[in-house]
């Protein structure tokens, strides 16, 4: 391949100062990947305020015919109604149909931060559930009443966990826990729970994945056991709420959201995310953590089989956190996001 085409959507907040330090990251690998080339594009709240499109079509279409793959920053989706508005992430997921959100939490120095051990991954299945956003609110004589449904498809299920079942298998461990609330939601939940412990004994999986063990765990008392002995996890599969929460709750286990990648896979495209939001309280200050990004960048490479170029990047940004001289104030450190940047671009 003579180049990547590499899609970059900021969109919001803090996205507009992390995801040029992982351009910056990824530029800086020289030779270990095809010459990067960068698309800029837009979405979010600021291009919705500007055009009155939150997810204009050719963001969308440029990706899909032009890019290799892409970066997202983040986008700060107002909390209230507002007509005509809704998330282009989840949108762009669905569009995509990156069905799978891969976020692994790894703690890095747990004797530097004294933090426990984590080393974990939450796959979370990103397309349905209570994101496919079919609320309704009417009166009643008794005042407003508003329903969500949740979409829980055999098909989905069965995707996120072969998915995750192929992450286990890779991994020394070999763990899988799925997470779900089958003890109320018998029906939805239970035709998760179901289709993923189906996944081991398919006929086209051919016994491969004999040597992975199967846990499950209520997701209330999984955020519970998360805090407690987060190493009896190892990878995590779960629908798509529950996947995001566990995940905002792993991060606080390893010190910082501003810590985590992601990325969203589909069968044909792959895009880096860090997990955290526009992080409205610290935008503009030049402080926010570019390390989930950066990662974000790696974790995309690596799926994409550029592993060299990943190593260098993990590698990197590991040595930073460890030595511990240029972080930013969510890891109690005093340094900018520049500051940072140039620490691990000086490792590269
Ligand atoms: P958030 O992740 O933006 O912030 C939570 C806390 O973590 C804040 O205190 C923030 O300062 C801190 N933090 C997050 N990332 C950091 C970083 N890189 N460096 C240092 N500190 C960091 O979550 P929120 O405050 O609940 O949401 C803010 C906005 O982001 C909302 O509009 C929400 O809709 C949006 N959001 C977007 C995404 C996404 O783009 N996929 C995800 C989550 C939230
Ligand atoms: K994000
Ligand atoms: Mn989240």
């Amino acid at each position: 391949k003579q180049s990547l085409k590499i899609g970059l959507i900021p969109a919001d907040g803090i996205g507009k100062e992390v995801i040029p330090a992982a351009k910056a990251a990824i530029i800086a690998l020289g030779s270990d990947i095809p010459k990067p080339e960068f698309i800029d594009l837009v979405a979010g709240w600021e291009t919705f305020t500007r055009t009155g499109v939150a997810l204009p079509d050719e963001t969308v279409e440029i990706l899909r015919n032009e890019c290799d793959c892409a970066l997202f920053g983040s986008v700060s989706s107002p909390s209230r109604k507002v007509v005509g508005y809704s998330s282009p992430i989840v949108a762009l997921r669905k569009k995509l149909d990156l069905y799978a959100n891969i976020r692994p939490v790894v703690s890095v120095a747990p004797e530097v931060d004294q933090k426990p051990a984590v080393d974990l991954i939450v796959v979370r299945e990103n397309t349905e559930c209570l994101y496919v956003k079919e609320e309704t609110l009417i009166d009643t004589p008794n005042g407003k009443e508003a329903r969500a449904s949740r979409l829980i498809t055999e098909r989905a299920s069965r995707r996120i966990g072969q998915m995750a079942f192929q992450l286990a298998n890779a991994r020394p461990r070999k763990h899988l826990t799925i997470i779900h609330k089958s003890n109320v939601l018998s029906v939805t939940d239970g035709l998760f729970r179901e289709t993923v412990r189906g996944i081991k004994s398919l006929p086209a999986n051919d016994g491969k994945f004999n040597g992975v063990t199967i846990a499950e765990q209520l997701v209330d008392s999984a955020v519970y056991r998360l805090f407690r002995e987060p190493e009896i996890f190892d990878v995590m599969v779960a629908p798509n709420l529950y996947g995001d929460i566990i995940s905002d709750a792993a991060a606080a286990l390893v010190g910082s959201l501003g810590l985590i990648p992601s990325i969203n896979a589909g069968d044909n495209f792959v895009m880096g995310e860090p997990v955290h939001g526009s992080a409205p309280d610290i935008e503009g200050k030049g402080i926010a953590n570019p390390l989930a990004s950066i990662r974000s960048a790696a974790l995309m490479l690596r799926h994409l089989g550029y592993t060299e170029g990943a190593d260098r990047l993990d590698l990197a940004v590991n040595q930073v956190i460890r030595e511990g001289r240029f972080l930013t104030p969510d890891l109690k450190g005093t340094s900018t996001t520049e500051e940072v940047l140039q620490a691990v671009l000086s490792k590269i």
